[in-house]
């Protein structure tokens, strides 16, 4: 079938992409042999839905840099090529690791690159989902989501943004939070036919 509608969802490598994307549909999508090195989009089709698990951007261990910042420039292509159709842009981030690591970039003057994408969505003007996964490891949850939506620049508390983060557990198989929101954002365009796709 034509595909017409798109749900990407981008993230480093290793936040679980992939893992969240089998929860919520059931499907396997390919992975690389190599966690984090799918160098190209990969895709389920629900009728003329597609998810697309995008490759891992950021650094990674082993892989030089020249490669990590073309597979980047990749995705922003990939974006803007397919802008039009893409109807929710799930951004996932590990929210045992996220400050942390954005506050490391911060300490050398450098953009965080998950800082960097979601500026870039925003931009477009996507309607953006971070999906906090791995939080099964984090201990105090809401603090730990009040201090994630500081560094995207949203004002905590978290739960004033409900509409946009989605706290998960590919893991746990806890993923309602995400369910709930691509599901409202499929309402949005009439898709409600396309809910069952999606597992609470
Ligand atoms: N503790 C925990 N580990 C997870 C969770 N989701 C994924 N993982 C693990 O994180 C690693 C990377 O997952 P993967 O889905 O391949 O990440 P991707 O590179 O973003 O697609 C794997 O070892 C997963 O088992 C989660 O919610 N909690
Ligand atoms: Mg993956």
């Amino acid at each position: 079938m034509h595909v017409t509608h798109e749900i990407i969802f981008a993230g480093r490598s290793n936040v679980g992409k992939s893992s969240l994307i089998r929860r919520l549909t059931g499907k396997r999508v390919k992975t690389g042999r190599l966690a984090g090195v799918t160098r190209k989009p990969t895709h389920i089709a629900f009728k003329d839905l597609l998810i697309t698990d995008l490759p891992g951007y950021g650094f990674l261990h082993g892989i030089p840099n020249a490669i990590q910042e073309r597979i980047k420039d990749q995705i922003i292509h990939y974006i803007e090529d397919n802008e039009d159709r893409i109807v929710c842009a799930v951004q996932v981030i590990d929210a045992s690791a996220f400050c942390e690591i954005v506050d490391r970039w911060q300490a050398r003057g450098e953009i965080p690159v998950d800082i960097e994408m979601f500026e870039f969505l925003c931009d477009l003007d996507m309607n953006i989902v971070i999906a906090a996964n791995k939080t099964d490891l984090v201990k105090d949850r809401d603090h730990n989501l009040d201090q994630i939506v500081e560094r995207f620049d949203l004002l905590p508390p978290w739960r004033q943004w409900l509409d946009t983060v989605a706290p998960v557990s590919a893991k746990k198989g806890d993923v309602a939070a995400l369910t709930t929101l691509l599901r409202d954002g499929l309402h949005r365009i009439g898709r409600d036919d396309l809910f069952g796709y999606f597992r609470m």
